[in-house]
C-alpha cells in the first residue's frame, strides 16, 4: 500500500487558533481584549471567571482569546485552561514595580506545566505610559526569558491597552507565532496517524 508523505500532502490551512491570555489582576487583560477586538476602551471590571472574543487578525486564522481572571483565586483554575492552547499571552502592569516578582513568580509556575510545553509566549509590558515602568528589556531580564522560555517561540511587547500603542505589533507577532504553533500540532498528528 503506497502511503502519503507529508511532501505531497495538502498545505495547511490554519482557521483558528486558541490563545490564552494570564496576567495578574489589573494588568489590563480586559482592557486590552476589548482594545484588540473593538478598538475601543470599555469600563473593566474585576473579571470573575472569563471572558472570551474572536478576534480577527486580517490573515487567514482568526484567535479566539480567553481572558482568564488574575485574583489570587483564579489562579488555581488558570491550570485548567492550559489544554489546547496555541499561544500564551502574559499581561504584565510594568509599572507596578511592588509586584513584578508575583507576577513573574505566576508565569514561571504556568511555563513549568507540561500542558503547555513548546506553547508561544507573548508578554506584554503594559502601561508603558505610567511613569516608572519597566521598559520591556527590563522586563526581559527580571522574568528570566532567555532561560524560561529557551525551548519555545517568545517575545516581549512594550503597549498601552488605553492608547493601543504596541498592539498591532504584538498581534502580529502572535499570529505568527499561533500559526507555525498550530501548524507543528497538525504536522505531528499526521505522522501520528501515518505511524
Ligand atoms: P485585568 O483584566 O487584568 O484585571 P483591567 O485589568 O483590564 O480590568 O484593568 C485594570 C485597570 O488598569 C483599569 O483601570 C484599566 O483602565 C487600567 N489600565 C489597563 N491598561 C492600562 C494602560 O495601558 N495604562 C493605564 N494607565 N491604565 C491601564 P481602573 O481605574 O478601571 O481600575
Ligand atoms: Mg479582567
Amino acid at each position: 500500500m503506497v502511503r502519503m508523505g507529508l511532501a505531497r500532502s495538502k498545505p495547511f490551512k490554519v482557521k483558528q487558533a486558541q490563545i490564552l491570555m494570564l496576567g495578574l489582576d489589573s494588568a489590563g487583560k480586559s482592557t486590552l481584549l476589548y482594545k484588540m477586538k473593538f478598538n475601543d476602551v470599555f469600563l473593566t471590571l474585576p473579571t470573575v471567571g472569563f471572558n472570551v472574543e474572536m478576534i480577527e487578525t486580517g490573515e487567514n486564522v482568526s484567535l479566539t482569546v480567553w481572558d482568564v481572571g488574575g485574583q489570587h483565586k483564579m489562579r488555581t483554575v488558570w491550570g485548567n485552561y492550559l489544554e489546547n492552547v496555541d499561544g500564551l499571552v502574559y499581561v504584565v502592569d510594568s509599572s507596578d514595580r511592588q509586584r513584578l516578582d508575583e507576577s513573574k513568580k505566576e508565569l514561571e509556575l504556568i511555563l513549568k506545566s507540561d500542558r503547555i510545553k513548546n506553547v508561544p509566549v507573548i508578554v506584554l509590558a503594559n502601561k508603558q505610559d505610567l511613569p516608572g515602568a519597566s521598559d520591556a528589556e527590563e522586563i526581559t531580564r527580571k522574568f528570566n526569558m532567555k532561560k524560561h522560555c529557551h525551548d519555545r517561540n517568545w517575545y516581549v511587547q512594550p503597549c498601552c491597552a488605553l492608547t493601543g500603542e504596541g498592539l498591532p505589533e504584538a498581534l502580529r507577532k502572535l499570529t505568527s507565532f499561533a500559526k507555525s504553533c498550530v501548524k507543528s500540532k497538525q504536522e505531528a498528528f499526521t505522522i501520528f496517524k501515518q505511524d
